[in-house]
């Protein structure tokens, strides 16, 4: 009897099941056909969808290009998640408008000179062992030859620095694998004194390089004082990578321009573009930077040139430490395999990757086989004997990123505006996707780490054209997600993007990220230590030192303590706002009116600012971050008053 009845429920539960599912299949089938959707568009569409509450499996960190900033979102949904601001001020975040974060803009200020803006181009994850470790991002700014530190437990930059010898980077961020140091190579040659050369003087004082900048993992900063450069010739260096795995200790820059060629259109030479690429190879750079860090410790090694340590070319080559491989022509992207041996250089203007082999590279090296030396005396091995081999891609070669199976790669082919598969140790091409249009970068997960995820990838592409609602002359950038997880490649979404041309990206596990919600209460999070005007409720006070007051504010829900500020017309002004809330995401938002002020005070977090109060009247001030119900009253009065006036009000 019971085994009846049971078969009965199955049977019910059975039908009405199924009865469900052709419900919701017509529903499904209803939906695709009002929106216009394919099946592929529909299975693209679940792949990456999100439920509300549920997060994304990596992190994707792009650069804002000449946004200055840094754009974080999330794969595989492609939600936009945050603006980390690096170079530029950004009044959301109270980033340039604060005393503390000022200081790091200021940092980066170029031989005196206040730089509002840079031009990011690839940041670069922390490493240990090869492998991304989720404590920090670097990032370059090409146009004025800095390095920025972003603190990945607060999402803060911390750090900037600039280049005492370039005057524009490209080549940068880049990491050796336990992150000893960051590598940051010149773009265009200059002198690395800030003196003025002619361009005649081009071959014998212009000069490029790679900079080394020390890392202190446990401090979190760049350590100026131990960091150094490698000079080099005025090729124009481009993009590097650091060795890892077998080739750990050894750097790989390339570069164009091996004909010096220095334009001058004016005077009816052949452009630029002509004259630097009529030589059908360039240079790859191949040196030992532990060998180079050891020599830069003793002093008799190097020369100073603005307060900063420069191996001079000769130095290194004496020391078996700097080499040259010629390359196809105007190559662009450098890019270690994940166990070091091959080095993938892409072929912006000859339609082949080539691959070096790194055992074969040393192998000179250690026999001392060199083909000839350039004209500053780098000795020059062979291209053929270095090389593992050659593959056709297409048109364009740009960039390279690994998948998860051994030999797998992923390159980008800008002119022909696609992906291509292929495997670099059996020089086979496996599959290739159309791209909207012109990539540029392309990121696979943890694509240029020890330990490549594959699943998905990135194409960050020039051009969006035809991709979205038009918007005037000025399109939105495209990035572009692609499904690599199965043989073939899967087109699944677009993302546009307004905020700059978001160069390359670096992705990471979610799993590895480990943010922190709320500061320690009274943290200056700039430098992550407890802030001078750390206030805590019933702490709150103003006194006057002269004629210099200072404010000892909090925040909390629905009030701002003190209420009301009186001072004098003239009288400096240093407030520290302290936001004394230990709940999740309750930020608050600090304004004066007519003072160009604004920050924002995260929970735990003290803020500074300085000003003077030079204008006469009533300000109110409030929150600019809607906390509470109550979030309009709260608020307060900045009044300025002039000393030498009597305000007869009564009457
Ligand atoms: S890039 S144009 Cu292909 Cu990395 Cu800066």
């Amino acid at each position: 009897m019971k085994k009846y009845v049971w078969l009965m429920y199955s049977m019910i539960a059975g039908w009405l099941f199924l009865a469900q599912s052709i419900e919701a299949q017509s529903k499904f089938q209803d939906v695709m056909q009002q929106r216009g959707l394919s099946e592929q568009d529909a299975i693209a569409a679940l792949k990456v969808y999100q439920p509300s509450g549920k997060h994304d499996e990596y992190y994707v960190f792009a650069s804002g290009g000449q946004s200055g900033q840094v754009l974080v979102y999330g794969v595989p949904s492609m939600r936009i998640l945050k603006y980390i601001s690096v170079f530029t001020p950004e009044p959301w975040q109270g980033y340039g408008f604060d005393t503390d974060s000022k200081e790091i803009l200021r940092e980066g200020n170029v031989r005196g000179r206040e730089i509002n803006w840079g031009d990011t181009h690839h940041p670069a994850l922390s490493e240990t062992n090869g492998v991304y470790d989720g404590q920090y991002l670097f990032i370059n700014d090409k146009a004025n030859a800095r390095i920025a530190v972003i603190n990945l437990k607060y999402f803060e930059t911390s750090q900037i620095v600039v280049n005492p010898l370039f005057k524009s980077d490209h080549g940068g961020a880049f990491v050796t694998p336990n992150t000893e140091y960051i590598l940051e190579s010149c773009q265009y040659a200059a002198p690395l004194t800030n003196d003025y050369y002619p361009m005649e003087a081009y071959q014998d004082t212009y000069r490029g390089g790679v900079t080394f900048w020390k890392f202190d993992k446990e401090k979190g900063r760049i350590l100026p004082e131990e960091s150094f450069t490698l000079e080099l010739p005025p090729y124009m260096q481009d993009l590097t990578d650091a060795g890892k795995g077998i080739s750990d200790g050894w750097g790989f820059t390339n570069s164009f321009n091996s004909e010096l060629y220095t334009g001058g259109i004016e005077k009816g030479f052949p452009p630029f573009e002509a004259g630097c690429s009529r030589s059908d190879t360039d240079y790859l750079h191949v040196y030992n930077w532990k060998k180079l860090a050891e020599l830069a410790k003793d002093a008799k090694n190097v020369k100073i040139i603005n307060n900063h340590k420069v191996i001079p070319i000769d130095v290194a080559v004496k020391n078996n430490a700097l080499f040259l491989i010629p390359e196809n022509k105007s190559p662009h992207g450098v890019d270690v395999n994940p166990n070091g041996q091959y080095i993938i250089v892409s072929g912006k203007l000859d339609t082949h990757a080539s691959v070096y082999d790194f055992k074969k590279i040393l192998q000179q090296i250690d026999n001392k086989e060199f083909v000839g030396k350039d004209s500053y005396g780098i000795p020059i091995l062979d291209l053929k004997k270095s090389l593992h081999g050659q593959l056709e891609l297409g048109l364009g070669h740009l960039h390279n990123s690994f998948g998860k199976e051994d030999g797998i790669v992923y390159s980008s082919l800008y002119v022909d505006s696609q992906i291509v598969k292929w495997d670099y140790k059996n020089l086979k091409i496996y599959d290739r996707v159309n791209i909207h249009y012109n990539v540029g970068h392309l990121e696979a997960m943890e694509g240029k780490s020890a330990d490549p995820q594959g699943k998905y990838l990135i194409a960050l592409n020039k051009l969006a054209i035809d991709r979205f609602l038009p918007v005037g002359p000025l399109h939105p950038q495209n990035n572009q997600l692609i499904d690599i997880g199965d043989k073939k490649m899967e087109l699944l979404y677009d993302l546009p993007i307004p905020l700059g041309e978001p160069h390359q990206a670096a992705s990471i596990r979610a799993s590895k990220i480990h943010p922190e919600v709320r500061y320690p209460m009274g943290t200056n999070p700039k430098t992550n230590q407890p802030h001078i005007g750390k206030t805590l409720a019933g702490e709150e006070h103003i006194v006057r030192k002269g004629d210099h007051m200072y404010i000892y504010a909090t925040m909390v829900r629905s009030h701002i303590n003190p209420e009301h500020i009186t001072v004098n017309k003239g009288d400096k002004v240093t407030m520290y706002i302290t936001n004394v809330e230990r709940a999740e995401d309750e930020t608050h938002g600090f304004t004066i009116d007519h003072h160009d002020i604004h920050v924002s005070v995260e929970p735990g977090e003290t803020a500074q600012i300085d000003f003077v109060a030079d204008i006469e009247g009533v300000f109110p001030y409030y929150c600019t971050e809607f906390c509470s119900a109550l979030h309009l009253e709260m608020m307060g009065y900045f009044l300025v008053k002039d000393p030498k006036k009597d305000y007869d009000w009564s009457q």
